[in-house]
């Protein structure tokens, strides 16, 4: 067995989104941020969309929110069907035993001639480049088979299915997915008409069917396959939520912000962020927080590993993410309806609260969330004012500022706007992945990720999929935490 001692989380591209919108028309930001991600392209919108309200000083129309809430809903669920079915499960399971597989379920026998032909290709390229094998190194020797593998396995084409009735179901208001362009400072710019109300109320009749019958149950039965991953990748503990899907104007949230520092729960202080740089290449200054930011690229920098900055909360690395949202609101001293099915859901995996910051409890949460947010957007659906106006109007500014707060799939992401001369001045985006993949900060504190790796046992140095886990429970986006 070898244990990580130290681990360096770098991300090795740079993109630029916040320099290239200088200079540009405000307006343009929500569709250029978008393209920051093709999987979380709406919290990018949208924040950029909070950010442009608080610079116009509007809200969205009654409408507009709600339309707004249901188009993020979307996203979300179209992320989190695709981390658990299409990343964590082959993570977990011998995919090669559906290749074993006899039955009759039409999904597996699909698959089966899938994973048949894919094989076929590896051996025929191994033999043609034996010195380059292409097939998998020996499993480590703790990825399920038999009846869990064609469970699992079972519901992969269908969670493919269901991404495509997610995304369908986005476009509805989103007028085009993944990158919308209906959403607009004010809500939104698609009519709610009674048939595009019931074309997403019937596609997501059948994804919450799909979430309560296959995805929380997986969830559940590959927790109680590996238990093992409740004790393992917790990192600090220190969670972050901003809070998403407002409720109403008067900053009522589903999921509510608030901070977890050593488990206590504290109230959101959006002043207490701030990047540093030591080990991130770039030439700006460290500790500035967002609305000051600088990207000042230094690719030849000493000491710099990552272009991923290192954001801090009042000094500390936080984790953001579902678990982070779950556990901010489970631990607030303010009522949430989530609770109950939250204790619900650890009794039938007879845990406690505190075993869920690990690698499963990442994954349960990601499919508890889910479930709520699904059973959520059906009360969203029917509070609509059919035809009513999608958006409320505002006034474009010579000068202002703004910032958007918001939680994509992966946890909370901000926006930060100025605006000089009716055009964009400064614009700087903090990214949960940014959070979560940071390098060491400038007192050499190891990021979330990091952290969570270290004393992480591998049984094959040469395979180490046990590390592979734990960063997958993250589910981190390379493209998001660059920008
Ligand atoms: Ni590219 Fe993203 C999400 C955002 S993660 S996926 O969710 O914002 O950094």
């Amino acid at each position: 067995v070898w244990r990580i001692v130290r681990a360096r989380c770098q991300g090795e591209m740079f993109s630029g989104f916040e320099t290239l919108l200088v200079g540009r028309e405000p307006l343009d930001a929500q569709q250029i941020t978008q393209r920051i991600c093709g999987v979380c392209p709406i919290p990018h919108g949208l924040a950029s969309v909070r950010a442009q309200e608080m610079a116009y000083g509007i809200k969205p129309s009654p409408n507009g929110r709600l339309l707004q809430n249901l188009i993020l809903a979307a996203n979300t669920l179209q992320s989190h069907v695709l981390h658990f079915y299409q990343f964590v499960v082959p993570d977990f399971v011998d995919v090669s035993a559906v290749a074993r597989y006899a039955g009759r379920d039409g999904a597996l026998a699909g698959l089966k001639a899938w994973v048949e032909g894919g094989l076929a290709h590896a051996k025929a390229a191994q033999e043609a480049f034996p010195a380059a094998p292409l097939l998998p190194q020996a499993a480590a020797g703790d990825l399920a088979g038999g009846d869990l593998a064609y469970a699992l396995l079972g519901h992969y084409a269908e969670a493919l299915e269901m991404r495509r009735a997610t995304d369908e179901m986005g476009a509805v208001f989103a007028a085009r997915l993944p990158h919308s362009t209906s959403i607009v400072p004010g809500g939104c710019t698609q009519t709610p008409s009674e048939e595009r109300i019931g074309s997403y109320r019937s596609r997501l009749q059948r994804i919450a069917e799909f979430l309560e019958r296959a995805m929380l149950p997986d969830a559940v039965a590959l927790a109680r396959a590996f238990p093992r991953y409740w004790n393992l990748g917790a990192g600090y503990g220190h969670m972050l939520c901003y809070g998403s899907f407002e409720q109403g104007d008067d900053g009522r949230h589903l999921l509510a912000p608030g901070v977890l520092r050593d488990g206590k729960w504290e109230a959101l202080d959006a002043t207490a962020i701030a990047e540093d740089v030591a080990f991130s290449w770039f030439a700006s200054p460290s500790k500035l927080h967002p609305s000051r930011g600088e990207t000042k690229a230094d690719p030849r920098k000493a000491n710099g590993y990552s272009w991923i900055k290192a954001p801090r909360y009042k000094g500390l690395p936080m984790e953001v993410g579902p678990l982070a949202r779950i556990l901010v609101n489970y631990r607030s001293p303010h009522a949430w309806p989530g609770k109950p099915e939250v204790d619900a859901l650890l009794k039938r995996l007879g845990v406690g609260p505190e075993r869920l910051v690990s690698v499963m409890g990442r994954i349960v949460c990601r499919a508890l969330e889910a479930t709520i947010l699904a059973r959520q957007a059906r009360q969203w659906l029917g509070q609509i004012e059919p035809n009513g106006p999608p958006a409320r109007d505002f006034k474009r500014v010579k000068r202002g500022s703004g910032f958007g707060l918001i939680e994509a799939p992966r946890g909370s992401l901000g926006h930060w706007l100025s605006i000089e001369e009716g055009t964009i001045q400064r614009y700087q985006c903090l990214v949960p992945t940014t959070w979560n993949c940071s390098p060491r900060d400038d007192a050499g504190q190891p990021g979330p990720l990091e952290k969570a790796l270290e004393g992480v046992e591998v049984a094959d140095r040469d395979n180490p999929v046990e590390a592979g886990r734990v960063v997958r429970s993250f589910d981190p986006c390379l493209a998001c935490a660059v920008h």
